[in-house]
């Protein structure tokens, strides 16, 4: 049983909103908050929240986010479906489960629709994945439903990206999985990377929807506890740093060196004990004393700032540095979800990204910096006329 017996207090962020809670004017009184405090679990190497808002609260019927906002993600899922099929598929009929798989972006490359199972409780979106003809359980994932009966104790794939992380209760999560898989099943899945968050000082990683931020050390910790293994990793580069894992039942397959080589890594690095998280706490609080001070300059010298991309992530930067209109104007973005809201909490106005190149702002903070390639390729053009990005991310 993974519980919070050893959980330590690292920091508070102060008071967040629900990170993807767009909201109208008149919805602003009723917002929703809570304190989001951050510890360390020292028996499992985990990084948590130490306070959440309950999933429903979250994905529901209207979740804003879609897999297909990022032409890069897409092709990344054509990799990520490509890399399962040639390595651990041997037929087209094996049974492949997806958790979480949004808008049906990767379960649409496997061939053979009928063999594949994908749960999506954010409705809305499941509803896109569930046009694209594919089989969806619009639910929270578990073993426990009759529609997915056929896939019990006979599922070689279990996978997920950027999911497992949204998912608090570890314990339910991993029965369920024990239950789908047959004796020489995989459940492989990606997440962001506590080595990157560390490294990149990308505490914007952490809100409401990212309950954990998974480490080498602790995935093998938590599944051993469950009787299975830590058979593979394979560091991504995709979201600022992710971590594929690949876990097997015990004994099933031989480990691969490479997860003594990374988990080696944070061993040195420190990310895997209370004290190694002593510094990023410092770090965070010197990044937001710097990015106020660099945004309150810009704007003290006649500059006028805006957003880009309305990520989860910028949630976190906003409220936690208390960034307003009074800083940034607006922040443009793809999705109609979002188009003509305010942002969570900081009530920024969103607007359409095709209104950005109407009047370009003198600088602008790229809240998706993990999609930077793809971004700045499209906005070539304000850097052409005189613009400069920022971030509180290397870029
Ligand atoms: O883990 C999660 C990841 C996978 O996606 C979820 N909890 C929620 C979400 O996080 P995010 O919102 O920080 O994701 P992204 O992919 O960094 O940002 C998506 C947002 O950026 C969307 O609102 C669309 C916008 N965007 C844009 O306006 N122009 C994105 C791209 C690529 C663009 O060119
Ligand atoms: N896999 C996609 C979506 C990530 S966003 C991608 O990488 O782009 C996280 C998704 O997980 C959301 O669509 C959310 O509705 C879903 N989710 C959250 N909790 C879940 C759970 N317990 N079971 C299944 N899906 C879940």
């Amino acid at each position: 049983m993974i519980d919070k017996k050893n959980d330590n207090f690292l920091m508070s962020f102060g008071k967040m909103p629900i990170a993807n809670n767009f909201l109208h004017e008149n919805d602003f009184s009723k917002e929703f908050f809570y304190e989001m405090k951050v510890g360390f679990n020292e028996e499992y190497s985990l990084f948590k929240l130490l306070e959440h808002p309950k999933p429903e609260q979250m994905f529901n019927s209207k979740y804003p986010f879609l897999t297909s906002s990022s032409n890069y993600m897409i092709q990344h899922f054509n990799n990520f479906y490509k890399f399962i099929n040639k390595n651990y598929l041997h037929s087209i009929n094996e049974k492949i489960i997806e958790i979480g798989c949004n808008d049906g972006t990767m379960l649409n490359f496997f061939e053979n629709k009928s063999s594949c199972l994908g749960f999506e409780p954010s409705t809305n979106v499941a509803k896109i994945a569930e046009k694209k003809n594919l089989n969806i359980i619009p639910k929270f994932f578990s073993y426990d439903y009759p529609e997915a009966k056929k896939f019990l104790n006979d599922t070689k794939i279990i996978y997920a990206a950027n999911v497992i992380c949204h998912i608090p209760d570890l314990n339910s999560l991993i029965i369920s999985i024990d239950k789908f898989l047959n004796k020489k099943g995989l459940f492989i899945f990606e997440e962001p990377y506590l080595g990157s968050m560390i490294n990149k000082n990308s505490y914007d990683q952490i809100y409401d929807e990212h309950v954990y931020i998974f480490s080498i050390s602790s995935i093998k910790k938590i599944f051993k506890k469950y009787n299975f293994d830590l058979i593979d990793v394979f560091p991504q580069s995709t979201h600022g740093g992710s971590m594929r894992y690949v876990i097997g039942r015990e004994g099933e397959y031989e480990i691969e060196k490479n997860v003594e080589f990374y988990e080696s890594k944070e061993i040195k690095d420190n990310i895997n004990n209370f004290d190694g998280m002593l510094n990023f706490k410092k770090q965070c609080s010197s990044s937001k004393d710097k990015i106020i001070e660099q945004l309150e300059t810009f704007k003290k010298n006649g500059k006028t700032i805006s957003g880009y991309a309305a990520t989860s992530k910028s949630t976190t930067v906003l409220n936690y540095c208390n960034i307003g209109t009074n800083l940034i104007n607006c922040i443009y973005d793809t999705t109609p979800d979002k188009i003509g809201k305010f942002s969570p909490g900081m009530h920024i106005p969103i607007k359409d990204y095709k209104e950005f190149n109407n009047q370009y702002p003198d600088i602008v903070y790229l809240f998706a910096w993990n999609h930077k390639e793809e971004i700045f390729s499209k906005e070539k053009n304000f850097i052409r006329n005189g613009g400069q990005w920022f971030s509180h991310v290397k870029i």
